[in-house]
């Protein structure tokens, strides 16, 4: 009987000749080597086309944002990659008929393998939640360094519009042009509903919200178009609160600020 089998592969005597048995199973192997096909067609993904998905690098946290997309790629490839190959396996050996098959050992009384699974996962996880809080930090680091020369822009959404202030040039538009290579503030607020202030290839996406302003900092390094959107559910046009910008030198820059009436620093 089959069932007398999978009992006595469950209840193998030490822990390692449990792992053995379970190894020298065709399913797991097989379902084994298709993980590591997928787990490699995922990490090539990664490392070769996935930054060309990405919008176009413009600032230094869009370069960040794109180190950690990568990175967070090559991390779940093999999780992904075995979770497929066995998916794979499972559908290419799908029962077909009308009696139901017997079922497998149950993998649950496998200790090893279960603490094998769950310590690799756990360190996954754990190596995402500190390499993105340390990012954070490192940003907001480096923000309070640059904070003397920055360009501080007071950033308004309101249904359904973007409104630029430059206070030290007094001017007030809505297009978003910055100079390239200077650290800029972003001071952001809503006049009305919550809204989400996010200049797409600038890598900054922040909360705009009534009555509290959200600061953050980046240093555009890449002349340019750039998209303004907005991320938060907003109402009837929030799919059309968008605006675009640019990413200019600092002369050109200057002659803009000048052609709207302000005055440069
Ligand atoms: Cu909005």
């Amino acid at each position: 009987m089959s069932s007398h089998e999978h009992e006595e592969e469950v209840l193998a005597p030490t822990p390692g000749a449990r792992v053995t048995a379970f190894l020298k199973r065709r399913d797991v192997r097989v379902s084994t080597a298709l993980g590591i096909f997928f787990t490699l067609v995922f990490v090539l993904l990664g490392w070769k086309f996935y930054p060309h998905w990405m919008p176009t690098i413009m600032s230094t946290d869009m370069k960040a944002n794109e180190a950690l997309m990568v990175a967070f790629t090559y991390i779940s490839a093999p999780i992904c990659g075995i979770v497929l190959g066995i998916a794979t396996y499972t559908f290419m050996h799908r029962h077909k008929g009308d009696t139901p098959p017997e079922d497998g050992p149950a993998i649950r009384t496998n200790g090893p393998l279960v603490v094998t699974w769950t310590v690799v996962t756990s360190l996954f996880a754990l190596l995402a939640i500190v390499w993105g809080i340390t990012e954070l930090n490192v940003g907001a680091t480096a923000a309070a360094a640059e904070a003397k020369s920055a360009l501080v822009v007071e950033v308004t959404g309101s249904q359904w519009v973007w409104t630029f202030n430059y206070p030290s040039l007094g001017i007030e538009t809505h297009e978003l042009n910055l100079p390239i290579n200077q650290p800029v503030i972003f001071d952001v607020v809503s006049s009305d509903v919550n809204h989400s202030f996010w200049p797409v290839q600038l890598g900054v996406k922040v909360d705009a919200n009534r009555l509290e302003t959200t600061v953050v900092h980046t240093t555009p390094t890449k002349l340019g178009n750039i998209d303004i959107k907005c991320a938060e559910l907003c109402g009837l046009y929030h799919a059309y609160m968008e605006t675009s910008g640019q990413i200019m030198t600092g002369s050109d820059f200057n002659n803009w600020v000048t052609a709207q009436g302000g005055h440069t620093a």
